[in-house]
């Protein structure tokens, strides 16, 4: 297996791809992908159900291109006030883009591993090939690798850093990251208006048009032969402002907790986007939008493909609830805090279920007396860390 193994380049021991362990493991897999037993996937992947399309029991599916402005902005809103999560539909950004996306990235994923360890990435940046998230040693890994990448702000975005194979992954890349930053945009004024507040009001915390950054982490999960004993990416909230996920039409794998608690299988319509709020849109609107965790699964059958687009707001600014949004009947749930020295959290200790957030909150109020809004346990917040060395997150 000495062929799966990239070296360490910084990380605190040898980085085995998933692929390759996918290909050499045969019918059981090693103990570091298992999980254990409450956070199994149950049911197990091939039994899981899903409510269908539109049905009560999944993320609602919301249609863009309704000509009804507020119509629109109500629905995207009732969604993420309630599930955190929709589907887009009719979204402007070009099928035939998507498609030709996700197949770049196969195609990059499906090159020989000496091509693909070219783009090997490291803790500093976590820019390039990854298959881990998080440095802790001889932590739990997913069943999982991934490409990361930056789109903005144009300062980071390297193409030097992009893989140069298949031959069609730059151009289709910078197509679809601005038309997604564009989606990206229109939502954010669907959001502002569902809160009651001028449309452009959210984008400017986020530093404006122009001023948000955006990021890309490409999942490839390979064929798991015991996929009811691991998950492709543990459960987690997203650090960010908002993502948006495409993914492949035909193979499930998305869970999202609903509002009851319970994890349902999302079932994707086919070019739609998973639209999900992260936890800077939570804080901003103070918690009226939900920063909801959802988890994958794998699959025996077939590997998966997922495209997650981070849209985040400039890295640099405090991010806190928006004053309009704070009344003496709710109180700021969480203390300022700039983007940067939020994800240090993730990029240390890897995603973690929605600890982050609440323990921010949960030091809100102990600094506050306990005084005000609702408290949740978790750990301590960490002290502010150090900003890394480009602003980057893995998952964010
Ligand atoms: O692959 C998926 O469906 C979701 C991926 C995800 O949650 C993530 O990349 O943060």
């Amino acid at each position: 297996m000495t062929s799966c193994f990239n070296g360490g380049a910084g990380w605190p021991e040898p980085v085995v791809r998933v692929q390759a362990v996918s290909e050499t493991c045969g019918d059981t897999i090693p103990d570091r992908y298992v999980k254990p037993p409450p956070d199994r996937p149950s049911p197990p992947p091939a039994a899981a159900a899903s409510g269908g399309r539109g049905a009560p029991n999944n993320i609602p599916v919301v249609d863009l291109s309704m000509l009804d402005v507020d119509a629109t902005s109500q629905a995207v809103a009732a969604a993420c006030r309630e599930w955190g999560f929709f589907q887009a539909v009719n979204h402007g950004v070009r099928p035939e883009l998507l498609r030709g996306a996700r197949a770049a990235w196969r195609g990059f994923f499906r090159q020989p591993a000496e091509v693909r360890e070219r783009y090997a990435n490291s803790p500093a940046t976590y820019e390039g090939y990854g298959s881990r998230l998080g440095t802790a040693k001889g932590g739990p890994l997913d069943w999982g690798d991934y490409y990361f990448l930056h789109v903005l702000p144009a300062s980071l975005k390297s193409h030097d850093k992009w893989p140069s194979l298949p031959a069609s992954l730059w151009e289709t890349t910078e197509e679809y990251g601005e038309e997604v930053v564009q989606l990206g945009r229109r939502v954010m004024r669907l959001l502002s208006s569902g809160l009651g507040l001028e449309a452009g009001r959210l984008q400017a915390a986020f530093g404006g048009v122009g001023g948000e950054g955006a990021c890309m982490r490409v999942n490839f999960y390979p064929r798991c032969p015991q996929p009811e004993l691991t998950l492709g990416v543990a459960a987690h909230s997203d650090p960010g402002g908002m993502t948006m996920l495409l993914v492949d039409d035909h193979v499930r794998g998305l869970q999202v907790r609903s509002p009851a608690g319970e994890w349902i299988t999302v079932d994707p319509v086919t070019d739609a986007f998973i639209v999900n709020v992260g936890d800077q849109i939570q804080v901003l609107s103070n918690a009226a939008y939900k920063s909801v965790e959802h988890r994958v699964t794998v699959s025996a059958a077939e590997d998966r493909l997922s495209m997650a687009f981070f849209y985040n707001p400039r890295s640099d600014l405090p991010i806190a609830p928006m004053p309009e949004l704070v009344t003496p009947a709710r109180p700021a749930l969480y203390p300022e805090m700039t983007f940067d020295q939020y994800r240090v959290f993730i990029r240390q200790r890897g995603l973690a279920g929605k600890a982050q957030l609440e323990s921010l909150q949960a030091n809100n109020n102990s600094n506050k007396g306990a005084a005000g809004g609702s408290c949740s346990a978790g750990d301590a917040a960490p002290p502010p860390p150090a900003v890394p060395a480009d602003g980057s997150s893995p998952s964010s």
